[in-house]
């Protein structure tokens, strides 16, 4: 993405900051990409935003490092107080024009809505909410996205395949209008 478009903004949906050095003291882990890419200057600090949330935090300087590697958060707090259309006021005003990148971990959804990931927290958005923000990005300058965490081991019912895959939907047609 870097290659062909510059830093990019970085759209995170996400229960955990994955900014972390290390995880489980490896660097390169799931819980650690968005700092290595922010250390080889593929993401654009100033227009780059964390959505949903609520994980764990495991040093003091957790979110003033995620700060100097170009993130701003809007929390699953947030969400609860001020609604979804406040959360995308700010993802709107942080993005701008930037070429996007949208990065959606399953696990940003409540695990009653997605129960099959690896690292379920409690207190996450609902599908509706999340897919609400989804559409409202269709103006963005969208270049690519990614759906992961999704673990079919742990999944019942399909509840997290079904949310999974229209969250998938919902990405390929707010690229499509592009050409
Ligand atoms: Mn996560």
């Amino acid at each position: 993405m870097h290659a062909q478009h510059g830093p990019v903004a970085v759209l995170h949906f996400d229960a955990h900051l994955d900014t972390w050095d290390t995880y489980f003291g490896a660097p390169t882990t799931h819980g650690t990409p968005f700092r290595r890419a922010s250390e080889e200057g593929l993401i654009d600090l100033t227009a780059s935003m964390h959505v949903g949330i609520r994980g764990p935090l495991y040093a003091k300087g957790d979110l003033e490092d995620d700060e100097r590697l170009g993130f701003s958060i809007v929390t699953s707090e947030h969400l609860e107080e001020h609604g979804v259309a406040s959360a995308i006021e700010r993802m709107r005003a942080r993005i701008g024009d930037a070429p996007l990148y949208i990065s959606i971990d399953i696990d940003v959804l409540d695990p009653a809505h997605a129960p099959g990931t690896g690292t379920p927290e409690a207190g996450g958005l609902t599908s509706r909410e999340l897919l609400r923000m989804l559409r409202a990005l269709a103006d963005r300058n969208i270049v690519g996205a990614d759906v992961v965490e999704v673990a079919p081991a742990y999944d019942h019912a399909q509840l997290t395949a079904v949310a999974a895959s229209h969250v998938a939907y919902e990405l390929i047609s707010a690229m499509a209008p592009r050409d």
